[in-house]
């Protein structure tokens, strides 16, 4: 593990945090601990799991993302990607559950990659998965992706597109990362617009080059989307068009689950168990929804779905032990609250349903669903599920040097004031946006 040797918020001004909460903490985990014991599960267990947590953050949620008709600034908002590895330092200094960072290029694009990876390893921050970006046209860019990128019929779009991503693999590479994340808007508007067979086969013979340009210890995960911004046949819209893209790549090619990529209703959970059982799940964005690709926090709107797929990799862990491992990134947009605040909420949400995952009785569970005796084997993921286990969260956190409450301590540190002042707007700060 990388040794933290500076923090952002004072560590003083945690430990005072910490011991204001101490017995209160204390007393809630006995009683949680005392309940458990009861259903035959040792809390110290479940504590030192909660501990292994990690999820990636990503680097385009620490600004404020909008929506598709305005954005809403807020203040002291980081302006270059170092500045987002800073507020990426504070979430995991309060949080530690976020070890390491999510780029997006070009818009996290830098010079100094080893500079950038220095920056980043003096909070105990590494690099995840990398992400390229051919939904939009940059400055100075010389071909234009309104056709699309990866499948655009000309020649020329597609190549600027494959050496985008293959740079990126690069960058990527002097980082650390090991995997490299695809999406593309590409699609149609209207029927008639493009040849649905004929734009998978474009796709994929970019997606060859690309693959071809991998490094041996990384994957490409390929991310689904339903829709938006091709709203009548997006290119790689479900889960099995991206299962069959990567088949057709190679053993290096995976299925990224974005939660918010799928039609309403949708059985997320279920698409999860196909993709552990065919070896092809490579990894998540998580956030929440209503409608459609809301980029919400995680868990705020159906949290028993969030714990519905970590019961799948529950189940999926426990059948390929410790070789079985998924790249888990969050991916959500603000437009009304603080970034880190949201993100430190996020972050522990997808940690609670981890926790709670693991408290499933697998062994009486796998009797009920042999005995067909359904009540109980739903029950048997419902009494996992409404366990509140924040106060294993919380000595998780405290106990590797976080803050028993993320979001209060943040607060009192005063960071988000003292970086508007360190942090006046400027014109071209460094995108975030809502992939
Ligand atoms: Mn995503």
């Amino acid at each position: 593990m990388t040794v933290v040797n500076k923090d952002l918020i004072a560590a003083g001004q945690v430990a005072a945090h910490n011991a204001q909460r101490a017995a209160n903490l204390e007393a809630d985990y006995a009683a949680l601990g005392g309940m458990l014991e009861r259903r035959g599960i040792d809390i110290e267990k479940i504590t030192a799991l909660a501990q292994t947590f990690a999820v990636a953050l990503p680097s385009w949620g620490v600004g404020t993302g909008g929506t598709r008709f305005a954005r809403f600034p807020g203040k002291g908002e980081p302006r270059n990607v170092f500045e987002k590895i800073d507020d990426c330092g504070v979430i995991h200094q309060l949080t530690r559950a976020t070890p390491t960072v999510s780029l997006h290029f070009p818009w996290d694009k830098t010079d100094d990659p080893a500079a950038l990876r220095e920056h980043a390893a003096a909070y105990g921050l590494g690099f995840d998965a990398v992400n390229s970006n051919t939904f939009q046209d940059q400055v100075g860019q010389e071909q234009t992706y309104k056709y699309g990128s990866l499948t655009n019929i000309s020649a020329a779009v597609r190549e600027q597109a494959v050496a985008h991503n293959i740079e990126c693999i690069e960058l990527g590479r002097a980082l650390g990362s090991k995997a490299l994340t695809v999406w593309v808007g590409d699609g149609a508007n209207f029927p008639g617009q493009s040849n649905l067979r004929g734009a998978l086969e474009r796709y994929l013979d970019s997606m060859r080059n690309i693959y071809s340009a991998l490094p041996d210890d990384w994957n490409v995960l390929i991310e689904h989307k339903l829709f938006e911004p091709a709203f009548y046949a997006t290119t790689i819209a479900d889960w099995g068009t991206s299962f069959a893209c990567a088949q057709e790549l190679g053993p290096k090619a995976k299925c990224l689950v974005d939660l918010g990529h799928h039609a309403p209703n949708t059985n997320i959970e279920m698409i999860v168990a196909r993709l552990a059982q065919f070896g092809k799940l490579g990894g998540f964005h998580f956030n929440d929804s209503k409608y459609g690709d809301d980029d919400l926090d995680s868990g705020s709107i159906n949290p028993f779905q969030l714990f519905l797929v970590f019961n799948e990799l529950a189940d999926a862990a426990s059948r390929e032990g410790a070789g079985f491992q998924t790249a888990n990134m969050l991916d959500q947009s603000h437009n009304v609250t603080d970034p880190i605040e949201s993100l430190m909420n996020s972050a522990v949400e997808v940690q609670r349903a981890f926790v709670q995952a693991a408290l499933v009785d697998r062994a009486a569970l796998k009797q009920h669903q042999e005995g067909n005796d359904v009540l109980q084997a739903a029950q048997a993921l419902k009494h996992a599920f409404r366990t509140d286990v924040s106060a294993i969260l919380a000595m998780a956190r405290v106990r590797s040097g976080g803050a028993a409450d993320p979001v209060a301590c943040y607060r009192a540190s005063g960071y988000r004031v003292q970086a508007a002042e360190q942090r006046p707007a400027k014109a071209g700060a460094s995108s975030s946006g809502i992939v």
